[in-house]
């Protein structure tokens, strides 16, 4: 058989910078060695929690702290970075000085989907690559760009396979980890979201929390067919974000974590630099919409390096009706 794998793709694409692709290759290799830590599970002693928090008060998983070391350790000497910046530490990651910087900065959330961890269910690694302004060394302020200005976007999910799934900013692709050669293999060449579903994602459980175009939305999608939305819907939520997305790359759907009246949910509890940017450039560039309620997450512009943000995203016509909603409150 003939098979396209990451390397020979991205060899392909004759206006990718060279650095670029050394450093999508190296953040790949870092989720091959994620994924074996994964699979090990309890038998690597990789299951658990540390005593530690991270900054923002989470408890760390042993897993969280593992995947944020692999992601450094394979990326700091490629030559291809300015600083990294991740979900599990508190500021940014600088390369040390003996190693060759380079024009990018990388963001990721190491292992999205902690309470899974434990309980066998999919996990994932989200990341994000920006151009570096230039300044030296790298301050926490050359973080902040819009999620527009992303030049690569991307997850891997850790699930029944382990798949990557890749935007940079020209369609979306999908790799399978082949577990025999550990080659990431081109299996989904053009994944696309269909603009309309019957699907939605969100945790029920804050539902008296919601802002009301929030709870409108999701009484209509309860009410079925003989409601303003005609159809009987389905839910599903499996409570890791990359997991939930890639059923909506997968199928279409609607994926929310919306912001919410409780003080820990104002601005939403997802990261709009390692969670809510790269889906939302995946999403898009798959035919799907993001939005936090309002405005278009990728125009959101960042103040702070682990800011929250509500997120809607997914099939097309239903997040502007969900937007719709909110317009009309
Ligand atoms: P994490 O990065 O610490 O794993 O938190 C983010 C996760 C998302 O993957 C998921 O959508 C959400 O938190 C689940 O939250 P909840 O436990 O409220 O359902
Ligand atoms: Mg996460």
């Amino acid at each position: 058989m003939n098979r396209l794998n990451l390397e020979n793709h991205l060899a392909s694409l004759a206006d990718l910078d060279g650095t670029l692709r050394t450093l999508l290759l190296s953040v790949a290799q870092s989720c091959t060695r994620i994924s074996a830590a994964v699979a090990r599970g309890a038998l690597g002693g990789v299951l658990g929690s540390l005593e530690s928090e991270n900054v923002q008060g989470e408890v760390q998983k042993k897993l969280d702290v593992l995947s944020n070391n692999l992601l450094i350790e394979s990326n700091e000497r490629n030559g291809c970075l300015a600083a990294m910046a991740s979900e599990e530490m508190d500021t940014l990651y600088p390369i040390p000085d003996d190693c060759e910087r380079g024009p990018y900065l990388l963001l990721f959330d190491p292992l999205d989907g902690s309470s899974n961890i434990d309980v066998n269910v999919s996990i994932g690694t989200i990341f994000s690559i920006l151009r570096a302004p230039g300044s030296q060394p790298a301050q926490e302020s050359d973080f902040l760009q819009a999620g527009t200005q992303q030049v690569a976007a991307g997850y891997a999910v850790y699930g029944p396979q382990t798949m990557l799934v890749l935007t940079l900013g020209q369609g979306v692709v999908g790799f399978t980890l082949d577990p025999d050669s550990q080659e990431w293999v081109m299996t989904h060449p053009h994944i696309t979201i269909p603009a309309d579903t019957a699907e939605f994602a969100i945790n029920m459980s804050n539902m008296r929390h919601w802002e009301a175009p929030v709870r409108r939305y999701i009484e209509d999608c309860l009410t079925g067919d003989t409601g303003p939305l005609g159809k009987n819907y389905n839910m599903r939520w499996i409570a890791s974000m990359v997991a939930d997305v890639h059923r909506i790359l997968m199928r279409g759907g609607l994926f929310m974590y919306p912001r919410d009246a409780r003080a820990s949910g104002k601005k939403g509890k997802l990261r709009l630099m390692y969670e809510a940017n790269p889906m939302s450039m995946l999403v898009e560039q798959a035919g799907g919409a993001a939005i936090d309620g309002h405005i278009r997450i990728l125009e959101a512009q960042p103040d702070e390096l682990h800011q929250r943000i509500g997120v809607i995203l997914g099939s097309r016509n239903e997040v502007e009706r969900v937007k719709r909603y909110h317009q009309e409150d």
